[in-house]
């Protein structure tokens, strides 16, 4: 089902126009209420009259997380806080958070762009919705939770966490759709399969995962595992939260939904915008929010967009998965490497689980790179010699995928810590220098 047709089918041309709107608004909003924006739109001497097409979108300045930290907490705010009803924070791995605030309207936005992400991976109003995300800060857990409602699903507000009391939960409600993180969705099925639960035997449907990079194999292991349709959905705090971009049922890429939210990719580097089908890095600009709407927002996420029309009939942009951020990249002797493509490829390995860690080192002032993989309970108790077959086949596979040559360690079953929302893959004990 589409949820909102009108706007997820609208005639490309159309919702150009829509955009262009939209954003001149933003922009004008933003030169009377935001002096940290006037000042940057003088910098480049543009106003919102200047805004005439879609292709104008470049000529207005970036917004990167260095500039949230300026600004921190309330500096990027467009109405009074008095305005506002809530708010939400991104953890973030250093330093202070960001802090983004929500109108009753943008919450509405927001639980309207999640309805369209639930719908997207073939929800309704029927499904009985167990909500794993964290609720809190987090905005994975209210945000689905809001869109649930919105869709009119029965929401089960679980969290995060206490994986044996979710098992329970989605045997006597009968959830028939699972959001989680992909990592926190594997740990349910270990769990599962210990307590000898069938999750394939349950009414549960559909899988709504994001919040972190996965790769197609995990997607697949899962789906397999669950006896599920798995579903990409992804987005960030400083946007909205999840609601950003949805896979729909022909799994072709994450639709985007850009009546809301412009993207673009640039070049990193250069900072120059990139064509259709080129990978590079994810820009977002909102152009309906009333708090917080942000401007040209480097995300730092490697991606590609494709403008055809999609099998579903949706118009939007798809984004293909994404499968790393520029800051997560690691290089190993000079080659660029992601987390998501070592699972891609651990995944397609029969001996081992979908649970791994990636152990950083620097000897002799080069990075080195350990995976440690956890084995089946039956592998594990075998010859040691198959082991190291096993250890050296992965070795060889990762050689020959990526470029690289890295150190496979073979773990015990269930020694490496299980997630409960996004999993910590890249264990770094380089020293500085
Ligand atoms: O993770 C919002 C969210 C909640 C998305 C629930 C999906 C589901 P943040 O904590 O601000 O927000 O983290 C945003 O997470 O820039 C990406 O690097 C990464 N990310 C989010 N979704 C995906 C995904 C939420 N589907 C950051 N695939 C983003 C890969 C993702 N990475």
């Amino acid at each position: 089902m589409i949820w909102d047709p009108l706007y997820e089918c609208m005639d490309p041309e159309q919702r150009a126009e829509l955009q262009v709107r939209r954003l001149r608004e933003t922009v004008a909003r933003l030169e009377v209420n935001v002096p940290w924006y006037r000042e940057r739109f003088k910098e480049k001497g543009i106003t919102a009259h200047d805004i005439k097409s879609l292709d104008d979108l470049r000529l207005l300045p970036f917004t990167t997380k260095d500039d949230l930290r300026e600004t921190y907490p309330f500096g990027l705010f467009a109405v009074p806080l008095e305005e506002c009803v809530r708010i939400h924070a991104s953890s973030g791995t250093t330093g202070k958070p960001v802090i983004a605030g929500y109108t009753p309207e943008d919450i509405n936005i927001w639980a309207e762009t999640i309805a369209r992400t639930i719908a997207c991976g073939g929800g309704t109003s029927k499904d009985v919705l167990q909500n794993a995300y964290g609720y809190g800060l987090f905005t994975g857990g209210l945000g689905l939770h809001y869109g649930g409602e919105r869709l009119g699903c029965m929401v089960i507000p679980i969290s995060g966490g206490n994986t044996a009391r979710q098992l329970m939960l989605m045997q006597d409600l009968g959830s028939t759709i699972l959001c989680a993180t992909p990592s926190y969705a594997l740990t349910i099925i270990d769990e599962a399969e210990r307590v000898g639960v069938d999750i394939r035997k349950l009414p549960l449907r559909i899988g709504l995962f994001g919040a972190e990079p996965w790769s197609q194999g995990a997607q697949e292991t899962i789906e397999e595992r669950m006896g599920i349709s798995a579903h990409d959905i992804y987005g960030l705090t400083e946007i909205i939260g999840p609601g950003v971009a949805a896979e729909c049922e022909a799994k072709a890429g994450l639709h985007i939904f850009d009546d809301h939210f412009i993207p673009e990719i640039i070049d990193p580097e250069t900072e120059e915008p990139l064509p259709p089908g080129q990978e590079g890095e994810l820009v977002f600009t909102c152009i309906t929010k009333r708090a917080f709407p942000i401007i040209r927002f480097r995300t730092r996420d490697i991606t590609s967009l494709d403008y055809e029309k999609c099998e579903c009939g949706r118009t939007q942009p798809r984004m293909k998965r994404v499968t790393g951020r520029t800051d997560d990249m690691l290089i190993i002797r000079g080659v660029n490497v992601f987390p998501s493509q070592i699972e891609e490829v651990l995944t397609s390995i029969e001996e081992v689980e979908p649970h791994y860690q990636l152990v950083l080192t620097r000897p002799k002032r080069m990075n080195e790179l350990e995976i440690q993989v956890e084995v089946s309970p039956a592998i594990f108790s075998d010859e040691v010699r198959h082991l190291e077959e096993i250890e050296q086949k992965i070795a060889e596979r990762v050689n020959s995928a990526l470029g690289i040559r890295v150190a496979v360690k073979l773990v015990e079953p269930k020694t490496i810590e299980r997630s409960e929302g996004k999993a910590k893959r890249i264990i770094d004990l380089r020293e500085e220098g």
